[in-house]
């Protein structure tokens, strides 16, 4: 991670929203992979092709509401489309036919403007964008894969994650075919750069979608199904992406962080994540860890190596290395850690971490504890 918290890029529209600093870039013109790439090739086609009918409707309306026909372009009286019933003549064809030679040749002339304006011309554009959607799908789909079943391992040379889906929040687990190699987190995917991750989505409870749009289109966590979406970037960076299902009260505050590293880096982040933190080094941080241990937290709440157990919440085990807290709610600092613990519900309205309550002395305890958890 080469930039500090404090120097992420705004979300420009984030900022209106008046949220908290954003961390990462959510655009989906800001590509950071092949996936974005295509998807971006797909709305660039998309943006010139509509902009060129646009301009040419208008041209064609303003030409056509300008033009002033002289005198001696109007069609002489015999050539006026009238009485085509025949009313004013007795004649059944009102003196010429509603169809072939018969017909004055202005009209013939907008009918062509209106097969090949109105028919023609759309046909061609939306099989141009429809070829070239189902293209840009082809490329960017996950390949055919075994991870599709619930429970399949990926292979040796497969880097996979699983994404679970919960109100409001995303259960992060780094498979393996070693179950001791597995580890969890939340809100936070890590991937080496230039590397295809594959993701396999599930939902903890309701219908959520899985958006990163700077490396990838939408997936729906379907509960009950597994879907398999592909993920790449190509630079080192930090990608914000949100749940785009809505699920629920605080829906809006379901977002995700992808930090792509270079692959040394991944990799010595990946071996920290599957350690379990250290024990306490001496007696005051044993006796925050005691505190931690001894609240409600562990109700809800796992930290790998202790009695805390809890599968409700987030895996805290190393809570204190990830760059946000409560799904992108607030960037990860010993303040915004505080004050989420004293009072979630002001932060969250409606997530499903209800306040504990306890002393300051308590909650400074705990806090000291997650920090460590690094
Ligand atoms: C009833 C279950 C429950 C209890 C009890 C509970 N939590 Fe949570 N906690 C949650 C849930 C659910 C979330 C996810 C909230 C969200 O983002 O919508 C969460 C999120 C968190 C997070 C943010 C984690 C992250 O990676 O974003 C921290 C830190 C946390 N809890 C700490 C605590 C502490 C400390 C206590 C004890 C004082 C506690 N929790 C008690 C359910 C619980
Ligand atoms: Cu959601």
């Amino acid at each position: 991670m080469p930039r500090g918290l404090t120097d992420m890029p705004v979300a420009p529209l984030l900022g209106l929203l008046a949220q908290p600093r954003a961390v990462g870039e959510q655009s989906a013109l800001r590509v950071g992979g092949p996936h974005a790439a295509r998807i971006g090739e797909l709305w660039n086609l998309m943006l010139w092709l509509g902009l060129a009918a646009t301009v040419l409707t208008f041209a064609l309306l303003a030409w056509a509401l300008l033009r002033r026909r002289r005198p001696d372009e109007l069609p002489p009286e015999a050539d006026r489309p009238a009485d085509p019933r025949g009313e004013r003549t007795n004649d059944e064809s009102g003196g010429r036919g509603r169809a072939g030679r018969g017909r004055p040749a202005s009209e013939r002339r907008g009918a062509r403007w209106v097969v090949a304006g109105g028919i023609v011309f759309p046909t061609v554009v939306l099989l141009v964008v429809l070829v070239a959607t189902l293209r840009v799908l082809g490329a960017v789909v996950a390949p055919a894969n075994a991870l599709a079943a619930p429970d399949a391992a990926p292979r040796a040379d497969e880097l996979a994650i699983e994404v679970v889906g919960r109100q409001y929040w995303w259960e992060v687990r780094y498979l393996d075919a070693e179950p001791a190699r597995i580890f969890e987190t939340a809100n936070e995917l890590r991937i080496p750069v230039g590397r295809r991750v594959l993701l396999r989505l599930r939902s903890g409870d309701v219908i959520h979608s899985f958006w990163v749009p700077g490396l990838q289109g939408k997936m729906d966590l379907v509960p009950g199904r597994v879907n398999v979406l592909s993920l790449q970037a190509d630079r080192p960076g930090v990608w914000r992406g949100q749940c785009a299902e809505f699920c629920g009260v605080q829906h809006g505050k379901m977002a995700l962080t992808v930090v792509a590293e270079p692959p040394q880096r991944f990799a010595a982040w990946q071996a920290a994540q599957r350690a379990e933190p250290a024990a306490p080094a001496d007696s005051a941080r044993l006796a925050d860890r005691a505190a931690f241990l001894g609240s409600g937290c562990t109700l809800c709440h796992t930290v790998r190596g202790t009695l805390a157990r809890g599968r409700l919440g987030p895996d805290l085990t190393h809570v204190g290395s990830r760059l946000t807290l409560a799904a992108g709610t607030l960037p990860n600092s010993p303040g915004n850690l505080h004050g989420w613990i004293a009072d979630p519900q002001a932060h969250k309205p409606g997530s499903l971490m209800p306040p504990v309550p306890m002393t300051t002395a308590e909650l400074h305890a705990i806090a000291r504890y997650l920090i460590t958890l690094r």
